[in-house]
């Protein structure tokens, strides 16, 4: 082997190798980190990633998933053409066409919709992906819709709402680096969130206490927690109303800041004083000796911060108000907005809080017209809150016409399996008039499509990413959009031009659009894009802590929601109350059903056909907790059947300790086993529209095989 043949086997850069490293994000977490990501390109085509060592998130680590992003984005089943509906829906067969043809074909539908049933019968979604929505949004509006929804319907909004009702912010983060107590409510930060939980695990090495609160004993329990609570899920509620009343109760509460900064104490603590430690044992199986040890540790160990957590907390038919539940610690606590206590944050760009604030929201929804969105009036305290479609009431509509027709969906990376009774949600594409989704790959959702259009890779794309701690970063595309594959925003500008709009913007490209949502920032995209694909800092943090002003009715931190108060006679409670997460037939469905729990190697269906990661584990499978497999003569990897009123699937059994009696874990997204299509779509939070897809009844039994 000569030296040249040797430096590029070990892929070495330089002008002999031909070998060039260019920067961009990895795109498997959307809005994740942004992990920085040097990719090794040589004759077009990436040959190795790396972490970006000078990156401020990642630091030139990357996880399994970030790692594999080779194998991701080579799938071999990526969409080469734009393609038009041969065969049967969902049969997979089309035929390619050009790119002309296809938007053609889209933009004639799109008018004549709007026609002859308004512009409110067009829908317009997207999936997980984050980075193109504030584009996609402006789009639906200028057309004239008011349906603009996204897989956020059922992902943390709920959380965004609870913060946006008690004090008028998106979200808070906890602050780690001043808190003596770390209360990990729902926290596994191994598995959903690695680059947080070395921090985390640093600042107990260093002193700081740690409570997990987590049904399951996770390894993140395992290790930093000094006490640890298994409860039910879905119960969290209670518990925390508990902790409520044993605070106020011993007078380890904030007086001063609650004069000043909280509304609706009275009543909060008249609700929450039923909430004894026996009483509260009942419901979350927590024992009382536990709970008073709890709330000694918070006394002794102030100011505490709370996690917030994207789902674990909100896939329950009581989550938003379990989620306002366990907030109100810091109103009572006074750590809201101070040192060591809950933090406000804002979404500054595509669902990622950089610290700073841009204009996003006003290009996103300037033009959003007075038009009833889908799911509005099934969830008034959504539409109050959050300002666009509940998408999970979107199959409802399709199939009902209820209160009004959609003829059409305009779908970026949609899954049908993220619904809930997914099966109904396929039924719903599939009576649809039109249907359009955008995808990589040729997805089970894109071959219900009449025309599949081929969207590029983070990779093959240069774009805006905001990252926590003031940083912004315009990637480089790194290699060119494989076949005919374009970006999405790209698809977007092109389909606005020919729907007629009076839109200057939508109508016009990415930069300008930017340029517009950066207008009063001190970013000047130039600097970003002359930075070769790094992050830049951005000197503009917005929030001072201890000088939040509420944005709520009250000015104050709302224990008693003023804006929920408006919807009392809807059967909607101002204060966050308690609500039975399991109702149903407890001796038919004697297990509590928790699914999609997150595992370092997955990332909801995106990841299910990647060879590396698949090695790592991915086969689909139901923990059972080893009394209950004992009980019911179920034995490590037997075969064993789920089932509800809906229906049952069938997946291996994996007995462990770690998960509680009654409750059975498992993952979500997969073709063979999927759990959505167990739980009915009115299992949900009314207030959030999300469903209950980590509390819901169900049976189990081991399959018998001849
Ligand atoms: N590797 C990986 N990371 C991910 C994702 C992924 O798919 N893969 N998805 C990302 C996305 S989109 C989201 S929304 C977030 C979700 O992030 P999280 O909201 O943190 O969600 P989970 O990991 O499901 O849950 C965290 C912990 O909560 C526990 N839990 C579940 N239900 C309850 C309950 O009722 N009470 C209590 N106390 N604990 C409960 C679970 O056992 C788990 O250990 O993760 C993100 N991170
Ligand atoms: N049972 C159960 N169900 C759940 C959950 C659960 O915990 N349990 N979690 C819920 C939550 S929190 C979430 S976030 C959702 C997951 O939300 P999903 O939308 O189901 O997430 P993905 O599986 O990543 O699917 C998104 C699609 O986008 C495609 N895609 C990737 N990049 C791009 C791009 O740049 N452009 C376009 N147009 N497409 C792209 C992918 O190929 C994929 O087909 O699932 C929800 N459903
Ligand atoms: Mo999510």
């Amino acid at each position: 082997m000569t030296e040249l043949e040797r430096r590029i086997k070990a892929k070495i850069p330089g002008e002999d190798t031909g070998i060039v490293v260019k920067h961009s994000v990895c795109d498997v977490c959307a809005p994740g980190p942004h992990c920085g990501v040097d990719c090794y390109v040589k004759d077009g085509k990436i040959i190795k990633v790396e972490g970006t060592d000078s990156h401020p998130t990642n630091h030139g680590l990357l996880c399994p998933k970030g790692q594999s992003n080779r194998q991701y984005i080579y799938r071999p089943d990526r969409i080469q053409t734009p393609l038009r509906r041969v065969g049967e829906r969902g049969e997979g067969k089309f035929e390619p066409i050009s790119w002309d043809e296809a938007l053609d074909e889209v933009a004639k539908h799109m008018l004549e919709y709007k026609e002859q049933f308004g512009p409110q019968s067009v829908a317009f979604f997207s999936g997980y992906e984050k980075w193109y929505r504030p584009f996609l949004e402006r789009l639906t509006y200028a057309f004239g819709s008011p349906n603009y929804g996204t897989e956020s319907s059922c992902c943390f909004t709920s959380a965004v709402m609870a913060w946006r009702l008690a004090a008028g912010v998106d979200k808070c983060d906890p602050d780690l680096r001043n808190c003596k107590l770390f209360l990990g409510w729902a926290y596994s930060g191994y598995y959903n969130g690695y680059l947080g939980a070395q921090p985390t695990i640093n600042r107990h090495k260093e002193g700081m206490k740690v409570i997990i609160i987590d049904h399951r004993r996770t390894p993140m329990a395992e290790r930093i927690a000094d006490l640890y609570i298994q409860i039910r899920p879905g119960t969290d509620a209670a518990l925390a109303f508990c902790f409520a009343r044993e605070l106020i109760r011993r007078g380890w509460i904030d007086h001063d800041y609650i004069e000043k900064n909280v509304h609706g104490f009275k009543e909060y603590a008249e609700y929450v004083s039923r909430f004894t430690p026996e009483y509260t044992e009942t419901i979350t199986g927590v024992k009382p000796e536990l709970i008073e040890q709890a709330v000694q540790m918070m006394h002794d160990n102030m100011p505490v911060a709370i996690n917030e957590s994207g789902s674990g907390m909100l896939h329950h038919r009581n989550g938003m108000q379990g989620y306002r539940a366990i907030m109100a610690l810091s109103a009572l606590m006074g750590t809201f907005d101070r040192p060591g206590g809950q933090v406000p944050a804002f979404l500054t760009y595509a669902h990622s809080l950089g610290g700073f604030e841009t204009k996003e929201y006003e290009f996103s929804t300037e033009l959003r017209p007075h038009i009833e969105a889908v799911g509005a009036r099934t969830y008034p305290v959504w539409e109050e809150t959050v300002h666009e479609m509940q998408s999970m009431d979107l199959p409802r509509q399709i199939l009902d016409s209820d209160p009004y027709p959609i003829r059409m969906v305009w779908a970026h990376g949609m899954n049908y399996r993220m619904f809930s009774d997914d099966e109904r949600m396929k039924r719903a594409l599939k009576s649809l008039d039109f249907f359009v989704d955008i995808d990589l790959f040729l997805t089970d959702t894109a071959k219900l499509a009449d025309i599949v259009l081929p969207c590029c890779s983070g990779f093959e794309r240069s774009e805006l990413r905001i990252h926590g701690g003031c940083h912004a970063t315009y990637t480089q595309k790194v290699i060119e959009p494989m076949f005919q594959s374009r970006s999405d925003t790209d698809i977007i500008f092109d389909l606005a031009k020919r729907l007629n709009l009076d839109d200057p913007y939508i109508t016009s490209d990415y930069d300008t659009c930017l340029r517009y949502m950066l207008r009063d920032n001190h970013i000047d995209l130039d600097v970003l894009k002359a930075a070769d694909g790094l992050p830049v800092h951005v000197d503009e943090k917005t929030h001072q802590v201890g000088t939040w002003q509420f944005r709520t009715p009250s000015g104050k931190f709302e224990l008693y929601s003023e804006r929920i108060a408006k919807y009392a006679d809807q059967g909607f409670t101002p204060l966050p109350t308690m609500e039975d997460p399991l109702p149903g037939d407890a001796e038919k469905y004697p297990f509590m059903m928790i699914s999609g729990t997150r595992r370092p190697n997955m990332l909801h269906s995106r990841l299910h056909d990647v060879p590396w990661l698949q090695a790592l584990g991915t086969a689909i499978t139901a923990e059972i907790n080893a009394d209950d497999a004992k009980r019911l003569g179920i034995s490590d990897g037997d075969m064993v059947e789920i089932y509800t009123d809906l229906g049952s699937i069938e997946m291996k059994a994996k007995v462990t300790a770690f998960t509680m009696a009654g409750t059975i874990n498992t993952y979500h997204g997969f073709r063979d086993a999927d759990v959505n299509k167990l739980i009915p779509a009115d299992a949900c939070d009314r207030y959030s529209g999300f469903p209950a897809f980590k509390s819901y009844r169900c049976a189990l039994r081991k399959k018998v095989t001849e």
